[in-house]
């Protein structure tokens, strides 16, 4: 499926506030990658996509990682909202006919980010979190600044203030998470 015909479907079945993040986290993907050199296609689709199984409850997303042989660690099973991302990469090939593998990364960690990430995966991670329908996280206009100036710098501080946030909360921190920040804190 092309982007257009993607964004249709999932206007069908996302709430109408995490339609418009799509579309957000779409269009910024397409422009990090227009500053960035990637391929402008791939980060749209990316982009559109890394959300699609967030209408699904944490109880729903554990039953189809578990029909589909999906890998579940101990931390996801504790707060399975983690798994949209897992199971929106599932959905992408399933349902939506995406094979390129580096989509498929972007979508699977878009949450926790990964050691290693690659260029699109960053753009995925970075765009979601300063899309302009974004307004909750504190310094945003230094961070999209930030975005387009120096994108490794720009996923520390993200991966930062998602630890803080996590922290400050009490919310549970996936080692994952974690894993992430500690592979990229020297890029600050
Ligand atoms: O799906 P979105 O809301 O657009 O964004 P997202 O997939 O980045 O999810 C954001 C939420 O995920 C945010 O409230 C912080 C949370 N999060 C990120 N890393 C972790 C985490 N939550 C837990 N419990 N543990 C983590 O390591
Ligand atoms: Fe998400
Ligand atoms: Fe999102």
């Amino acid at each position: 499926m092309d982007c257009r015909q993607i964004e249709k479907e999932l206007k069908k079945i996302l709430k109408p506030k995490r339609w418009r993040h799509t579309i957000g986290v779409e269009y910024t993907s397409v422009c990090l990658a227009m500053r960035y050199g990637e391929d402008l296609e791939k980060a749209a689709l990316a982009g559109v996509l890394h959300d699609c199984a967030k209408y699904l409850s944490g109880e729903e997303l554990l039953a189809i990682c578990r029909e589909n042989h999906l890998p579940v660690s101990e931390a996801e099973e504790r707060s399975p909202f983690l798994l949209h991302g897992r199971v929106g990469a599932f959905f992408a090939r399933e349902k939506y006919g995406i094979s390129d593998e580096d989509i498929l990364g972007a979508i699977t960690w878009h949450t926790t980010g990964r050691p290693g990430m690659t260029l699109l995966e960053k753009i995925v991670f970075t765009a979601d979190y300063i899309e302009p329908g974004r307004n909750e996280a504190p310094d945003l206009d230094r961070l999209r600044q930030l975005s387009f100036t120096d994108l490794d710098k720009a996923v520390v501080e993200i991966l930062k203030q998602t630890l803080d946030y996590l922290t400050e909360t009490g919310k549970e921190i996936d080692p994952q998470t974690e894993l992430t920040y500690n592979s990229y804190k020297n890029n600050l």
